[in-house]
C-alpha cells in the first residue's frame, strides 16, 4: 500500500490507472525551449490542465533548471517531475524525480552506478522519488539518449524482449515503466508493443518519443499506455498541448 502523504504523485498515478484515467505530460528540455516560449507553454499547460511538466534533457548545458521550475511554480499549479538525463540534473525545487534505471541497456553505471552516487542527496531531498524502469525502443534514428548512454535500444519489432524487460523491471520492484523511442524519434513506439507490454505488467506505463499528433497520443492510450509524454512537437507548436491533452483525457 502506497502512503499518499509520502508519495502523493505516485499515489495519484496508481489511482488514475485503477480508474482508467489517462494522463498527459509535457516535456520541457531547458536546452531547447527559449525562455520567451516557456511562458506560453506554461500558460497552455495550465489551460489544458495537463497532468505534469516533465523537465529534463540529454545534456542541459544551460544553467536554467531552477529558473524554469520557479517560473512554472509562479504561474501554474501543475506538478513538476524531473526526468534527468544525468545525475547533475537535480533541483530540490521540483515536486518529484523519476529515479531512472536504464533496464533496456547493459551499462552498469545507468543500472546502479549513478544511483549510488546520488542516493545520499535524494534521501535527504524533499522530492518524491519514483523508481522507474526506463526502456529505450528503437525509433528509426540514433537518438541522443542512445549515444549518451552508450546502449542499444530494444529493436522496434521485438515485442517479446520489451515485455520480458518490463516484467523484470516490475519484479525488481520498480514503480513505473517508461518506454521511450527517444526525443525526436522518426517512428513512435508501435501500438502493438504498447499493448503487449501494458497487458503484461500491473504498474503504470509511460510512453514517449516521436509522438507528434493528438491522434497518435490517443492511439497510444487506447493501446494501453497510462501516460503519454510529448516534447519535440510542442517545441515546434506549443498550441498542440491543448489538442493532445484533450485527446488523452477523453480516452
Ligand atoms: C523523450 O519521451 C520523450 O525522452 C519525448 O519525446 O521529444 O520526441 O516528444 P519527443
Amino acid at each position: 500500500m502506497i502512503n499518499p502523504n509520502r508519495f502523493p504523485i505516485y499515489a495519484d498515478l496508481l489511482e488514475a490507472k485503477k480508474q482508467g484515467k489517462k494522463k498527459f505530460f509535457a516535456l520541457i528540455d531547458p536546452d531547447k525551449l527559449h525562455f520567451d516560449q516557456i511562458d506560453q507553454t506554461i500558460e497552455l499547460g495550465q489551460t489544458a490542465q495537463i497532468d505534469a511538466f516533465f523537465i529534463g534533457g540529454s545534456l542541459m548545458v544551460n544553467n536554467v533548471l531552477d529558473d524554469i521550475i520557479i517560473r512554472i511554480k509562479e504561474n501554474s499549479t501543475i506538478p513538476i517531475i524531473l526526468f534527468p538525463g544525468s545525475s547533475r540534473q537535480l533541483s530540490y525545487k521540483a515536486d518529484a524525480l523519476l529515479f531512472l534505471s536504464l533496464i533496456s541497456g547493459r551499462n552498469p553505471e545507468l543500472l546502479i552506478g549513478k544511483h549510488v552516487e546520488t542516493a545520499p542527496y535524494l534521501k535527504i531531498s524533499p522530492l518524491e522519488i519514483i523508481s522507474t524502469g526506463y526502456m529505450l525502443i528503437d525509433g528509426g534514428v540514433p537518438t541522443s539518449v542512445s549515444y549518451m548512454s552508450n546502449t542499444y535500444p530494444i529493436p522496434a519489432t521485438k515485442n517479446d524482449i520489451a515485455v520480458c524487460t518490463a516484467i523484470a523491471g516490475e519484479l525488481l520492484g520498480l514503480k513505473l515503466i517508461y518506454m521511450d523511442a527517444g526525443s525526436g524519434a522518426r517512428q513512435a513506439i508501435s501500438t502493438k508493443m504498447i499493448n503487449a507490454v501494458s497487458s503484461s505488467i500491473d504498474i503504470p506505463l509511460i510512453i514517449g518519443g516521436g509522438i507528434r499528433t493528438a491522434e497518435r497520443a490517443y492511439q497510444n492510450v487506447q493501446a494501453g499506455a497510462d501516460m503519454v509524454v510529448v516534447g519535440n512537437a510542442l517545441e515546434k507548436d506549443p498550441n498542440l498541448i491543448i489538442d493532445i491533452a484533450a485527446a488523452v483525457h477523453s480516452a
